[in-house]
């Protein structure tokens, strides 16, 4: 039988991310976690906005809140810091069962200032802005401000002072130092100061990283040089915040990206420039090496661009966090995609009930079937030891694309496709006169697979209907054997039922129930 038993709870262990034959697992009190999280909107950094928060995150049954500190209210008058929110937060969150995301909104916030304390905002000479080409003020702090970077740091250091002094139990899992770092419409600053290291030598440590010869940034970098100038300056900002704060507290860290097209040519005027978009992480990697890993926000629907982003962030060196997706139904079903490519975490944006959505990015109000994409899942989820799973063995996971193809998938010696839209007895085509479900039209159904052993495999999914068969040119006489239907007890899988009959003859059906299937593949000779 399939034992999954997790190893003893190592007392004080701070969280972190562990990494072996190229898949990642966030370690949480000893043990793998899987982040079902949720993100509070922006302006919920306060305790009465954050009690409408809570009711939704269970809803949906979220074991995780991410939500934001901003520097204007932790230090809102220089050197005078005012942690109340915070520890509201965590006493909330432990109240309420869930783990933190702590969200560091400092210099950069989608890029702009407006987080910053007003002695911040107001104080140009000591916190400049970047420059422009012609020389006006770009509403950017530049990365290359002294002042800004020791006062931001300054403030994060304290934010993490505070959590290591009252969150002995880590209730704060993981921190983003910043938001969306980078520059709209003005790819670096154009300021003297700036201007001198830009014509200067770029860093041996990055020409190295990327095996450029060496050279100033033009010469290495021809017309991507004023993204790369500002992606390293930004990432070795980041990278003081983040290391400085590990000292006090070595909790992982990350940075999300506002992401352009995946398959366009990069433009640096329409990009945050400087931010961790997927063709950058290797500058991100080079200078800011206590940070654990990029991560994308996800806001595009095109199920095309959403698999190339999941998959640029998909690295050895780089394990899979989604941070941000937008919180219409639509996207719940990238949670499939996302942890069939070993994803440790994922986070609707937009999760409480304070009236404020992001339409046209996520959902336009929550109703009860936008709840329950997510709350689906998070369910059948949260029932098994997921990221232990997937952390120790293979696993592969389909969101139905937007043409509704079926994909698939080799594992081993088998085939496994997910196809979509369709009732669970029989095939389409063999009742023409039938109606189609509903869920034929919708963007809903995904799965995700995990090769526990070679003939054995786990999967849930909704809306999907999942096929197992031996892979074109195996030995011949490839079959399913036995198809249960089973639950996790302390981590060991338990049958509740064999399913046969109508529940195997034209594939593994999963439509609004969510269960765990075990599927024994064999080989008759
Ligand atoms: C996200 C969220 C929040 C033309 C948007 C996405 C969050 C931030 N930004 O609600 O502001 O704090 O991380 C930016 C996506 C821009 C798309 C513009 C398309």
């Amino acid at each position: 039988s399939l034992l999954l038993a997790t190893p003893a709870l190592a007392q004080g262990d701070t969280p972190h991310i562990e990494t072996k034959t190229g898949r990642h697992a966030l370690i949480v009190d000893g043990a793998p976690f899987l982040i079902l999280g949720g993100q509070v909107n922006n302006s919920s950094n306060y305790a009465a906005p954050l009690a409408k928060a809570w009711p939704v995150l269970d809803r949906i049954g979220a074991n995780t809140v991410e939500a934001p500190i901003a520097w204007e209210q932790l230090e809102p008058r220089e050197g005078k810091f005012d942690f109340s929110f915070v520890q509201t937060l965590l006493d909330e969150a432990r109240q309420h069962n869930k783990r933190i995301v702590l969200l560091w909104f400092g210099a950069w916030k989608n890029t702009g200032l407006a987080y910053t304390p007003d002695w911040v905002k107001l104080d140009n000479r000591r916190f400049p802005r970047m420059k422009t080409k012609d020389g006006r003020d770009h509403g950017v702090l530049s990365p290359h401000g002294a002042a800004t970077l020791a006062a931001d740091k300054r403030a994060f250091l304290a934010l993490m002072t505070y959590i290591r002094d009252h969150d002995a139990q880590n209730t704060v899992i993981l921190v983003q130092p910043e938001n969306e770092v980078g520059s709209y419409k003005n790819p670096r600053d154009y300021s003297p100061a700036a201007q001198k290291l830009f014509d200067g030598p770029v860093p041996a440590a990055l020409t190295r990283a990327l095996r450029k010869p060496d050279g100033n940034w033009a010469t290495v970098f021809g017309e991507a040089a004023d993204r790369a100038f500002n992606t390293w300056h930004t990432a070795r900002y980041v990278e003081a915040l983040a290391s400085a704060g590990k000292a006090i507290k070595p909790l992982p860290m990350y940075v999300n990206a506002a992401l352009g097209d995946p398959f366009g040519k990069p433009d640096p005027q329409a990009l945050s420039s400087g931010g961790p978009q997927g063709d950058v992480i290797d500058i991100w990697k080079a200078a800011a090496p206590s940070i654990d890993f990029a991560a994308p926000d996800i806001y595009d629907r095109a199920s095309r661009n959403v698999f190339k982003h999941l998959d640029l962030y998909t690295r050895p060196d780089n394990a899979l966090m989604v941070p941000e997706i937008g919180n219409a139904a639509e996207y719940a079903r990238y949670f499939w995609a996302a942890l069939g490519r070993g994803a440790i975490g994922f986070a609707p944006f937009g999760m409480d009930d304070t009236g404020y959505f992001n339409y046209p990015l996520g959902a336009k109000r929550f109703d009860d079937a936008t709840l329950n994409a997510f709350a689906a899942k998070y369910r059948v989820m949260a029932s098994a030891p997921w990221a232990k799973i997937a952390f120790d063995h293979p696993v592969w996971g389909a969101a139905k694309p937007d043409d509704g193809a079926p994909v698939s998938a080799i594992m081993g010696d088998w085939r496994i496709t997910a196809s979509f839209g369709q009732w669970q007895f029989g095939q389409r085509d063999w009742f023409p006169q039938a109606d189609l479900p509903a869920w034929a039209a919708e963007a809903t159904g995904g799965a995700v697979v995990a090769q526990v052993s070679a003939n054995e495999f786990l999967f849930t999914g909704d809306h999907v209907r999942l096929n197992f068969a031996a892979k074109e040119g195996s030995a011949p006489g490839g079959m399913i054997v036995k198809v249960e239907e089973g639950h996790f007890d302390k981590g060991a899988w338990v049958m509740d039922r064999v399913w046969n009959g109508d529940q195997t003859d034209y594939g593994l059906n999963l439509i609004d129930q969510p269960v765990w299937i075990k599927v024994t593949m064999g080989r008759y000779r």
